[in-house]
């Protein structure tokens, strides 16, 4: 039997949240799984979060990543409605996103939300922990992780090598 392509869900609390949630889905992109984006608010459109995270399961959604900010409840409200993983990415907000982790992050005992990093890098991250979430089953996107992982290495490498030649030459 085929297996069934894997698919993400995106979930943020604004279009304020956008250029940072972008970095999610160019993550998801480098390795081929596909997305779909919600701009939703736990706090303004409470009804359609709920809805949305009612049925995610149902449609076929690997993970959900959920970005919010200032009191970021977006990704705890999507859990308390899901039995899939979520990924919460607390957005950089007026308390330089110290506020949005903590409310991200805070969770009761029984309703978790994986969460990530402030900002870009932390929805970048997202977008890796979700493959990692679909590698599980997946062997092949495994080997996507690993390469993913010496090209990081190599790239680290290759800097550190050209800042030395610099430096020694200055
Ligand atoms: C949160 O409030 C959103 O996730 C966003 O990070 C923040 C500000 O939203 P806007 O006032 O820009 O719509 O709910």
């Amino acid at each position: 039997m085929a297996r069934k392509k894997a698919k993400i869900a995106i979930v943020m609390g604004s279009t304020s949240d956008a250029e940072a949630m972008a970095e999610a889905e160019k993550a998801l992109g480098a390795f081929r799984i596909a997305c779909e984006v919600y701009v939703m608010s736990a706090h303004r459109t409470p009804e359609a979060v709920a809805e949305f995270a009612k049925n995610a399961a149902r449609k076929g959604y690997s993970a959900i990543i959920a970005g919010a900010g200032g009191a970021a409840h977006l990704a705890g409200v999507v859990a308390a409605h899901t039995t899939l993983p979520v990924i919460g990415v607390p957005m950089a907000s007026g308390l330089l996103g110290v506020d949005s982790l903590l409310s991200t992050a805070q969770m009761p005992r029984g309703v978790p939300v994986a969460t990530m990093a402030v900002g870009g890098a932390g929805a970048y991250n997202a977008g890796v922990l979700a493959a990692q979430i679909v590698g599980v089953g997946d062997a092949r996107m495994r080997g996507k992780l690993a390469a993913f992982k010496k090209r990081q290495a190599r790239e680290v490498t290759r800097k550190a090598r050209e800042f030395l030649r610099k430096r020694a030459k200055a």
